[in-house]
């Protein structure tokens, strides 16, 4: 079992109050890179800052950190375009990040970038491999290419308030800046990412059909991302057994994702951690509806082993403590 996180960056971060990804817009660039090194050394080492929303929330990669501190995984980075450096060693498959989605093109080569990564999907040798992602702005990203392929799900965010007409709007002006109408994407899934989507979307997509064809079982942990990764792979054909690992905070606030689940013939696991049993900052802010999901933590939760959920929720004491969170 190997737990891969794809980290990349889109511009569409930047647009006002669409992403709490970050304290701030600038330090955003910096989230995945730090996201990759908590996972895989505990706490920042190059990143200048701890990925936190404007309120304080610790990132994800905080709690899937702490998982992998209890249960134990082997974890591998893949930049998918990473906007600043990190000291995480990771697998380099040339990815650039992607543009605003309101730019003609969003990710001009998605087609060679699906066909790297299905060739790395193809070449591990894990039976089990579970696929997370951190890509600030990706909820907005995931709605243009759930658009893009004329499918009706809606997606979740890293803010307690969703800011759903917002992203919309975005969605509504990405898809004219590429000459496209909803739904018109339906058989070329490629063209969507390419038009409205970001570089993590064919990462994942490429990885997880070159993995699922070579036999490997295959979890796409996260919550509305993964659905729009999982909406690409069925317009592409993939028909693999797909499953997708979230938490009870995506699902408690995504309407319908069950149905969209269902729909597109994927399994769904929900992991509910438990935090509203403790009196600690980070915790609680998860409990309030804040960040919700990412970095795999979906996945890593439903690792966990019944009974040692307890022991997931010290150890998220302990890394929140040596981040200084909490
Ligand atoms: C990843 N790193 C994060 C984080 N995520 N650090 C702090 N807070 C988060 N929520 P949105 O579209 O609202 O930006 O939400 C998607 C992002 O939130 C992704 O990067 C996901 O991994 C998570």
């Amino acid at each position: 079992m190997r737990v891969l996180l794809v980290a990349g960056t889109t511009e569409t971060a930047l647009i006002d109050g669409i992403s709490a990804a970050g304290a701030s817009p600038e330090l955003m660039a910096h989230t995945p890179p730090a996201d990759a090194e908590i996972l895989e050394y505990g706490r920042p080492t190059a990143a200048p800052v701890t990925p936190v929303s404007p309120s304080g929330c610790p990132t994800p990669a905080a709690i899937t950190r702490a998982v992998r501190e209890v249960v134990g995984f082997d974890a591998t980075v893949i930049d998918a375009g990473l906007a600043e450096p990190t000291g995480a060693a990771t697998v380099d498959l040339g990815v650039d990040p992607g543009a605003d989605i309101r730019e003609p093109s969003a990710v001009p080569d998605a087609a060679a970038i699906y066909d790297r990564a299905h060739g790395f999907g193809s070449s591990l040798p894990d039976d089990e491999l579970v696929i997370g992602e951190t890509v600030p702005g990706g909820t907005t990203t995931a709605l243009g290419v759930l658009t893009a392929l004329g499918e009706p799900a809606t997606v979740s965010s890293s803010l307690p308030e969703n800011p759903i007409d917002r992203k919309r709007r975005v969605v509504d002006e990405a898809l004219s800046a590429s000459d496209l109408t909803p739904g018109d994407c339906e058989g070329d899934p490629l063209a969507a990412i390419r038009a409205v989507g970001d570089p993590v979307q064919p990462t994942v997509a490429g990885i997880a059909a070159g993995a699922a064809e070579s036999g490997a079982d295959v979890t796409l942990a996260g919550g509305t991302q993964m659905v729009a990764v999982a909406a690409l792979l069925r317009h592409a054909g993939v028909g693999a057994t797909l499953t997708i690992a979230t938490t009870s905070f995506v699902s408690e606030s995504a309407d319908g994702l069950e149905e969209t689940c269902k729909r597109l013939d994927c399994d769904l696991t929900v992991t509910d951690p438990g935090f509203d049993r403790r009196e600690h900052t980070a915790m609680e802010r998860y409990c309030a509806g804040e960040a919700k999901e990412g970095v795999a933590m979906g996945g890593a939760l439903s690792l966990v082993p019944e009974g040692r959920m307890p022991a997931v929720r010290d150890q998220v004491e302990t890394v929140c403590s040596r981040l200084g969170i909490g």
